[in-house]
């Protein structure tokens, strides 16, 4: 591919300062997740350092700069509890961030707290392997640094890893093609171009209204129609904002007894989309449909675990895609069969009205397949397209990519790509058998994305850095999840989300859009009863895990 990639790694053999040093924890990533993982140890008083392959802080938010860029949590809700200060001090303009408001507030905390000395930028890395003799993890860098730790933590995110299918003629393609998760720094001008864009997930439906208002043309590739609700942006609330401030930290405990992280403020309705005649359903659906946002999905109690419930949610989307595409092929064609919510559930801003302008053309790639990419255009089974650059919207190998991206080698140096196989398989999503001392923050196995983001990796990093430090005042070296615990959990795990409907359609939750790679369901649908188990669990002495 074309793509510009903004930072390229350190070359290797250019080592840096910090080879051949050794730490008491090392972090993989300087996103969300990275940074009050540093934070967090350094309250510990260890030493630490943090490896980021990007050229700043912020992560997903760093990378994934395209057109429309936009978090679908409200900004009071998607940000760090852990500082008083540092909530009571930031101010939100619109209800949804967008991605230079994340990265601005990212950078801001990296400030505040001083990070960034124990932060090395444009540093992947590639391997680690645990030293069963010394008890530590040894780390290569890309650029050929080698450093050990105690502790390894990967904070390495769940949608870090971005996918491009492998269409014949890819590389054939005259013009630029970018994909949304590395999008060039400098922005990109399609000002009187004819621009493709393949796939329509949340990158997509986020990109799609963005760029119809610059380009000539805009023609969108769909394989699966996608729901999308209204995200209803607007400026924030300023007496929202006030209630919330006047007792922030209390507004965070609720939305941390929450199953989706936020919203304590706005809960769901607790009843049964089928405890109401077919009006009143109308009615909740379209009031909720109004307030925008997830709000929508809180429709009923009951909508990702009843088809029937489900099926009348879809069914009311389906309808007001009818209403607002006025060519009625296209809105057939744009209407989704899937249930609702078993992909990731997306919202946007003028989407489905972007399908009703001139110069927005809509290709049904499912009824007729990319065949390939020609040097000027896609070509699918039934038409030639000719495009001046192409956008891949096509999504990441989700919540494993980013570590088995990396050659990770247990004890007797089996590999997590080995051992992941067959799918992950690991304890409370924090940790797995065979590899001690290593931690994954929002991994497979624990509710991530299926919760608010920031509320899912504070109380993961809380629990890694409680742990750490429990392990050292009571003098252990070392702790390391047991197979049995693994196993059992695992089968928690598929157990909960085989009574939804989650696992109905082709999701990146199942692994299901990388081909080859297992179809298992990796989060955990369960906040806050899953809080509570790793409580539970460092209450109980860590319960399931063996320590020395
Ligand atoms: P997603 O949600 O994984 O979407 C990827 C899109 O690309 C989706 O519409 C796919 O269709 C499509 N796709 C993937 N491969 C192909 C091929 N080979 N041909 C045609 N279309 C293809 O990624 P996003 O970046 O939009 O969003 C990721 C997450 O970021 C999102 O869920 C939020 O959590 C934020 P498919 O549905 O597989 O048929």
């Amino acid at each position: 591919m074309h793509a510009t990639e903004p930072d390229e790694p350190n070359q290797v053999g250019a080592k840096t300062a910090f080879d051949g040093e050794s730490y008491d924890v090392l972090i993989v990533g300087a996103g969300a997740s990275g940074l009050y993982m540093l934070y967090r140890v350094r309250q510990l008083g260890l030493s630490v350092r943090v490896l980021e392959a990007g050229g700043g802080v912020g992560g997903t938010w760093y990378w994934n700069r395209y057109p429309g860029a936009r978090c679908d949590t409200d900004t009071l809700e998607y940000s760090y509890s852990f500082c008083e200060e540092l909530q009571q001090e930031w101010e939100w303009p619109e209800r949804y961030p967008t991605q230079p408001e994340i990265l601005r507030y990212l950078e801001h905390v990296a400030d505040r707290f001083a990070l960034r000395s124990d932060i090395s930028f444009n540093t992947r890395a590639a391997a680690a392997a645990f030293d069963e003799a010394a008890n530590r993890w040894r780390v290569r860098t890309e650029c050929g640094d080698r450093l050990s730790a105690q502790f390894l933590v990967m904070a390495t995110g769940c949608l870090s890893v971005p996918i491009t299918p492998k269409f014949d003629g890819v590389d054939s393609f005259a013009g630029p093609t970018y994909h949304t998760g590395r999008w060039p720094h400098e922005g990109v001008d399609f000002g009187g171009q004819r621009v493709g864009i393949i796939g329509t997930g949340s990158s997509a439906v986020q990109a799609i209204p963005v760029i119809a208002e610059q380009a000539r043309q805009l023609v969108v590739f769909q394989r699966t129609a996608q729901y999308t609700v209204p995200a209803r942006n607007q400026p924030v609330d300023p007496e929202l904002v006030a209630a919330i401030k006047a007792d922030y930290a209390g507004f965070r405990a609720r939305n941390r007894r929450m199953q989706s992280g936020q919203l304590s403020h706005r809960p769901g309705n607790d009843i049964s989309a089928l405890a109401v005649d077919a009006a009143e359903r109308e009615r909740i659906f379209e009031q909720r449909w109004q307030a925008g946002g997830f709000l929508f999905f809180g429709s009923f109690n009951d909508l990702m675990v009843n088809e029937q419930a489900n099926a009348a949610a879809a069914e009311f989307v389906r309808g007001k895609i009818r209403a607002t595409v006025r060519d009625p092929g296209v809105a057939e064609l744009l209407c989704p069969a899937h249930t609702i919510a078993c992909k990731r559930p997306v919202l946007d801003s003028g989407y489905f009205e972007t399908f009703n302008r001139g110069n927005v053309l809509l290709v049904d790639v499912q009824a007729a397949p990319i065949r390939e990419i020609t040097p000027s255009g896609v070509r699918t089974a039934a038409a030639h397209y000719e495009l001046d650059c192409i956008i891949f919207a096509t999504g990441f190998d989700g919540m494993t990519g980013a570590l088995t991206a990396i050659d990770l080698r247990g004890r007797g140096g089996v590999t997590l790509r080995g051992e992941w196989a067959a799918g992950p398989r690991n304890y409370l999503g924090l940790a797995v058998p065979g590899f001690p001392n290593l931690f994954t923050i929002t991994g497979p196995g624990s509710p991530s994305v299926l919760t608010n983001m920031m509320v899912a990796i504070e109380q993961h990093v809380e629990w890694v850095a409680d742990c750490i430090g429990s392990l050292r005042e009571q003098g252990h070296s070392c702790i390391e999840a047991t197979a049995a615990a693994a196993d059992a959990w695992v089968e928690h795990v598929n157990e909960v989300a085989d009574r939804t409907l989650y696992p109905t359609c082709n999701s990146w939750y199942l692994g299901a859009n990388i081909p080859g790679k297992p179809r298992v369901f990796m989060p955990l649908p369960g906040f806050p009863a899953y809080a509570d188990k790793c409580e539970e669990v460092a209450g109980n002495g860590y319960e399931g895990f063996a320590l020395a």
